[in-house]
Protein backbone atom coordinates (compact mmCIF):
# COMPACT_ATOMS: atom_id res chain seq x y z
CA UNK A 1 0.00 0.00 0.00
CA UNK A 2 1.16 3.04 -1.08
CA UNK A 3 1.81 5.90 1.45
CA UNK A 4 -0.33 9.14 1.29
CA UNK A 5 0.78 12.31 0.30
CA UNK A 6 1.26 14.57 3.54
CA UNK A 7 -0.06 17.88 3.28
CA UNK A 8 2.54 20.24 2.66
CA UNK A 9 3.07 23.31 4.93
CA UNK A 10 4.56 26.52 4.66
CA UNK A 11 8.42 26.27 6.29
CA UNK A 12 9.20 30.15 5.89
CA UNK A 13 11.45 31.59 8.36
CA UNK A 14 13.31 35.03 9.21
CA UNK A 15 17.19 34.41 9.35
CA UNK A 16 19.43 35.93 11.04
CA UNK A 17 21.89 38.70 10.66
CA UNK A 18 25.63 37.25 9.49
CA UNK A 19 26.67 38.56 12.73
CA UNK A 20 24.16 37.05 14.35
CA UNK A 21 25.35 33.40 12.28
CA UNK A 22 28.74 33.95 12.99
CA UNK A 23 27.80 34.62 16.89
CA UNK A 24 25.21 31.98 17.37
CA UNK A 25 27.39 29.20 14.87
CA UNK A 26 30.53 29.70 17.45
CA UNK A 27 29.42 29.71 20.24
CA UNK A 28 27.59 26.33 19.57
CA UNK A 29 30.90 25.00 18.05
CA UNK A 30 32.81 25.72 21.19
CA UNK A 31 29.62 24.16 23.31
CA UNK A 32 30.12 21.04 21.37
CA UNK A 33 33.81 21.05 21.74
CA UNK A 34 33.26 20.60 25.21
CA UNK A 35 31.34 17.05 24.41
CA UNK A 36 33.41 13.87 25.34
CA UNK A 37 32.94 10.30 25.49
CA UNK A 38 33.56 9.50 29.45
CA UNK A 39 34.14 6.07 30.60
CA UNK A 40 33.76 6.78 34.49
CA UNK A 41 29.99 7.43 35.89
CA UNK A 42 28.31 7.60 38.60
CA UNK A 43 25.28 5.64 39.48
CA UNK A 44 23.66 9.51 40.82
CA UNK A 45 20.06 8.57 39.16
CA UNK A 46 18.61 10.83 35.90
CA UNK A 47 14.75 11.29 35.75
CA UNK A 48 13.47 9.06 33.16
CA UNK A 49 11.36 12.35 31.77
CA UNK A 50 15.12 13.69 30.83
CA UNK A 51 15.51 10.36 28.82
CA UNK A 52 12.36 10.66 27.43
CA UNK A 53 13.46 14.26 26.02
CA UNK A 54 16.63 12.71 25.05
CA UNK A 55 15.80 10.06 23.03
CA UNK A 56 13.24 11.74 21.02
CA UNK A 57 15.40 14.63 20.54
CA UNK A 58 17.53 11.53 18.42
CA UNK A 59 13.95 10.95 16.67
CA UNK A 60 13.86 14.07 15.44
CA UNK A 61 16.77 12.92 12.96
CA UNK A 62 16.61 12.86 9.35
CA UNK A 63 15.93 9.87 7.62
CA UNK A 64 15.62 8.12 4.51
CA UNK A 65 11.88 8.04 3.27
CA UNK A 66 11.66 9.64 6.71
CA UNK A 67 11.14 6.02 7.91
CA UNK A 68 12.67 6.67 11.15
CA UNK A 69 14.43 3.56 11.45
CA UNK A 70 14.99 3.21 15.02
CA UNK A 71 14.01 2.12 18.11
CA UNK A 72 15.75 3.19 21.36
CA UNK A 73 15.71 0.41 24.00
CA UNK A 74 15.77 2.55 27.66
CA UNK A 75 16.90 0.49 30.12
CA UNK A 76 17.91 0.99 34.05
CA UNK A 77 16.74 -2.53 35.51
CA UNK A 78 19.72 -3.70 37.21
CA UNK A 79 19.51 -7.39 36.88
CA UNK A 80 19.01 -6.94 33.43
CA UNK A 81 22.06 -4.34 32.81
CA UNK A 82 23.72 -6.94 34.86
CA UNK A 83 23.07 -9.41 32.29
CA UNK A 84 24.12 -6.91 29.64
CA UNK A 85 27.57 -6.29 31.42
CA UNK A 86 28.12 -10.21 31.87
CA UNK A 87 27.24 -10.71 27.89
CA UNK A 88 29.77 -7.42 26.54
CA UNK A 89 32.24 -8.32 28.73
CA UNK A 90 32.37 -12.10 27.15
CA UNK A 91 32.70 -10.49 24.05
CA UNK A 92 34.87 -7.95 24.66
CA UNK A 93 37.45 -10.65 26.07
CA UNK A 94 37.32 -12.21 23.01
CA UNK A 95 37.66 -9.40 20.91
CA UNK A 96 40.73 -8.14 23.25
CA UNK A 97 42.22 -11.49 23.49
CA UNK A 98 42.74 -11.97 19.76
CA UNK A 99 39.83 -11.09 17.44
CA UNK A 100 41.56 -7.32 16.93
CA UNK A 101 44.10 -6.90 14.88
CA UNK A 102 47.41 -5.45 16.21
CA UNK A 103 47.16 -2.68 14.65
CA UNK A 104 43.35 -1.90 16.19
CA UNK A 105 44.96 -2.44 19.58
CA UNK A 106 47.51 -0.30 18.93
CA UNK A 107 45.19 2.43 17.64
CA UNK A 108 43.42 2.08 21.10
CA UNK A 109 45.97 2.23 24.12
CA UNK A 110 46.25 5.78 23.94
CA UNK A 111 42.63 5.77 25.32
CA UNK A 112 43.17 3.25 27.83
CA UNK A 113 40.19 1.07 26.79
CA UNK A 114 39.79 -2.80 27.64
CA UNK A 115 37.38 -5.83 27.91
CA UNK A 116 36.04 -4.73 31.31
CA UNK A 117 32.46 -2.86 31.03
CA UNK A 118 31.56 -1.68 34.80
CA UNK A 119 30.10 1.47 32.84
CA UNK A 120 27.16 -0.93 32.02
CA UNK A 121 25.92 -1.78 36.22
CA UNK A 122 27.05 1.64 37.32
CA UNK A 123 25.19 4.53 34.59
CA UNK A 124 22.06 4.83 35.63
CA UNK A 125 20.71 4.66 32.04
CA UNK A 126 21.60 1.88 28.74
CA UNK A 127 20.56 3.20 25.66
CA UNK A 128 20.38 0.49 23.48
CA UNK A 129 19.61 1.98 19.71
CA UNK A 130 18.17 -0.37 17.50
CA UNK A 131 18.23 0.02 13.80
CA UNK A 132 15.49 -1.57 11.90
CA UNK A 133 16.32 -2.81 7.89
CA UNK A 134 12.56 -3.19 7.96
CA UNK A 135 9.17 -3.44 8.85
CA UNK A 136 6.54 -6.13 9.19
CA UNK A 137 3.52 -4.80 8.59
CA UNK A 138 -0.07 -5.97 9.64
CA UNK A 139 -0.16 -8.66 6.85
CA UNK A 140 3.11 -9.99 7.73
CA UNK A 141 5.11 -9.13 4.95
CA UNK A 142 8.06 -6.90 5.30
CA UNK A 143 8.74 -3.31 4.18
CA UNK A 144 11.92 -1.97 3.34
CA UNK A 145 13.47 0.58 5.04
CA UNK A 146 16.37 3.17 3.48
CA UNK A 147 19.93 4.21 3.93
CA UNK A 148 19.28 2.56 7.53
CA UNK A 149 23.06 2.84 8.98
CA UNK A 150 23.20 6.38 8.13
CA UNK A 151 19.73 7.38 9.48
CA UNK A 152 20.49 5.09 12.95
CA UNK A 153 23.93 7.23 12.58
CA UNK A 154 22.28 10.62 12.57
CA UNK A 155 19.62 9.74 15.33
CA UNK A 156 22.66 8.84 17.63
CA UNK A 157 24.17 11.85 16.64
CA UNK A 158 21.59 13.84 17.73
CA UNK A 159 20.79 11.91 20.72
CA UNK A 160 24.30 12.24 21.56
CA UNK A 161 24.14 16.10 21.61
CA UNK A 162 20.75 16.31 23.74
CA UNK A 163 22.62 14.24 26.59
CA UNK A 164 25.54 16.52 25.97
CA UNK A 165 22.80 19.69 26.42
CA UNK A 166 21.18 18.12 29.48
CA UNK A 167 24.65 18.24 31.81
CA UNK A 168 25.56 14.86 31.25
CA UNK A 169 27.52 12.32 29.33
CA UNK A 170 27.66 9.29 27.43
CA UNK A 171 29.74 7.10 25.66
CA UNK A 172 29.58 4.95 22.55
CA UNK A 173 30.21 1.40 23.11
CA UNK A 174 30.08 -1.12 20.36
CA UNK A 175 30.36 -4.13 22.22
CA UNK A 176 30.85 -6.82 19.04
CA UNK A 177 29.37 -8.64 17.72
CA UNK A 178 26.54 -7.55 18.80
CA UNK A 179 23.60 -9.95 18.87
CA UNK A 180 23.53 -11.16 22.13
CA UNK A 181 21.79 -7.82 22.88
CA UNK A 182 18.68 -8.82 20.28
CA UNK A 183 18.77 -11.84 22.33
CA UNK A 184 18.50 -10.89 25.68
CA UNK A 185 16.16 -7.71 25.15
CA UNK A 186 13.66 -9.95 23.25
CA UNK A 187 13.50 -7.90 20.31
CA UNK A 188 11.55 -8.18 16.98
CA UNK A 189 13.27 -10.13 14.30
CA UNK A 190 13.36 -6.68 12.30
CA UNK A 191 15.59 -4.99 14.61
CA UNK A 192 19.52 -5.45 14.85
CA UNK A 193 21.68 -3.31 17.88
CA UNK A 194 23.39 -0.60 16.83
CA UNK A 195 25.03 0.97 19.77
CA UNK A 196 25.12 0.60 23.49
CA UNK A 197 25.18 3.79 24.91
CA UNK A 198 25.46 4.47 28.61
CA UNK A 199 24.18 7.78 29.75
CA UNK A 200 24.64 9.58 33.61
CA UNK A 201 26.89 11.90 35.46
CA UNK A 202 30.46 11.71 34.96
CA UNK A 203 31.94 10.15 38.83
CA UNK A 204 33.54 12.56 41.04
CA UNK A 205 37.01 11.05 39.59
CA UNK A 206 35.56 10.94 35.99
CA UNK A 207 38.80 11.87 33.69
CA UNK A 208 39.58 11.73 29.75
CA UNK A 209 42.49 11.37 27.72
CA UNK A 210 43.69 14.49 27.19
CA UNK A 211 43.66 14.98 23.02
CA UNK A 212 42.86 17.39 20.60
CA UNK A 213 40.63 17.94 17.68
CA UNK A 214 41.39 18.12 14.08
CA UNK A 215 41.53 21.28 13.17
CA UNK A 216 40.07 23.44 10.13
CA UNK A 217 42.46 22.34 7.18
CA UNK A 218 42.83 18.67 8.72
CA UNK A 219 38.86 18.22 8.31
CA UNK A 220 37.65 20.83 5.85
CA UNK A 221 38.42 20.24 1.83
CA UNK A 222 37.61 24.08 0.50
CA UNK A 223 37.08 24.44 -3.25
CA UNK A 224 36.04 28.46 -3.50
N1 LIG B 1 34.34 -2.24 21.09
C1 LIG B 1 35.49 -2.21 21.95
C2 LIG B 1 36.70 -1.67 21.30
C3 LIG B 1 36.71 -0.25 20.95
C4 LIG B 1 36.85 0.08 19.63
C5 LIG B 1 36.96 1.39 19.25
I1 LIG B 1 37.28 1.81 17.32
C6 LIG B 1 36.93 2.42 20.21
O1 LIG B 1 37.05 3.75 19.84
C7 LIG B 1 36.82 2.08 21.54
C8 LIG B 1 36.70 0.75 21.92
C9 LIG B 1 35.17 -1.47 23.25
O2 LIG B 1 34.12 -0.82 23.32
O3 LIG B 1 35.97 -1.53 24.17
Amino acid sequence: MPEKEYPFIDFSRESYSAEEMIEKSNSFFEWADERRSVRDFSDKPVPKEVMENILMTGSTAPSGAHKQPWTFCLISNASLKSKLRTLAEEEEKKSYGGRMSDEWLEDLAPIGTDWEKEFIDIAPWIVIVMKRPYEIQEDGSKRQNYYVSESVGLASGFLLMAVHNAGLVALTHTPSPMNFIAKALERPENERPFLLIPVGYPSDDARVPDLTRKTTDEVIAYYD
